[in-house]
């Protein structure tokens, strides 16, 4: 998936919206994903997944924070996320369909926030931002 110059700029203009309230969406983005896909909790045994959980927060901001790395490395993501993968292919062994479930939940509140700002053309490029960068954590599982 090529990510052109469009896409580029449309995800840098989303992430002039987002990298001021990692913690907030990435907690949200969590929140949601644990009520939306019950299945996805089986990750995070060792964690409070209540409202507004600390540990929640933390890793929300965690997440959020690994994007915007990849945001700010745009033309090499997987370079940018390469420990991110060893860890999440060989320790944490998460099954590459819950990122697709994190990403929707992502866009679900960028758009909550930000309704003007997510026309369906910075929908799409969100999208393949996204899917790059599920591309480059599972791209180690084989
Ligand atoms: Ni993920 C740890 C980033 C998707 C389950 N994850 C991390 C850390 C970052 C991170 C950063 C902290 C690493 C560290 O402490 O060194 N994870 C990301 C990103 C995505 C993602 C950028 C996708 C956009 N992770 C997922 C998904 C799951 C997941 C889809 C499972 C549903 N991640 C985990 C678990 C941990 C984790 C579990 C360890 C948490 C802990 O602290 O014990």
């Amino acid at each position: 998936m090529v990510l052109t110059a469009g896409d580029k700029a449309n995800v840098k203009t989303v992430w002039s919206k987002v990298g001021s309230h990692l913690e907030e969406y990435g907690s949200e983005t969590l929140e949601r994903l644990f009520i939306v896909y019950p299945s996805t909790k089986t990750y995070f045994p060792h964690f409070d997944l209540h409202h507004d959980s600390a540990q929640v927060r933390a890793h929300g901001r965690k997440v959020l924070s690994a994007l915007g790395e990849a945001v700010n490395h745009i033309d090499d993501i997987p370079g940018a996320l390469s420990k991110l993968s060893d860890l999440h292919a060989q320790t944490l062994r998460v099954d590459p369909v819950n990122f697709k479930l994190l990403n929707l939940c992502f866009v679900v509140v960028v758009g909550r926030h930000h309704p003007t700002i997510l026309t369906p053309e910075v929908h799409v490029s969100l999208d393949k931002f996204l899917s790059a960068v599920a591309t480059a954590l599972t791209s180690k599982y084989r």
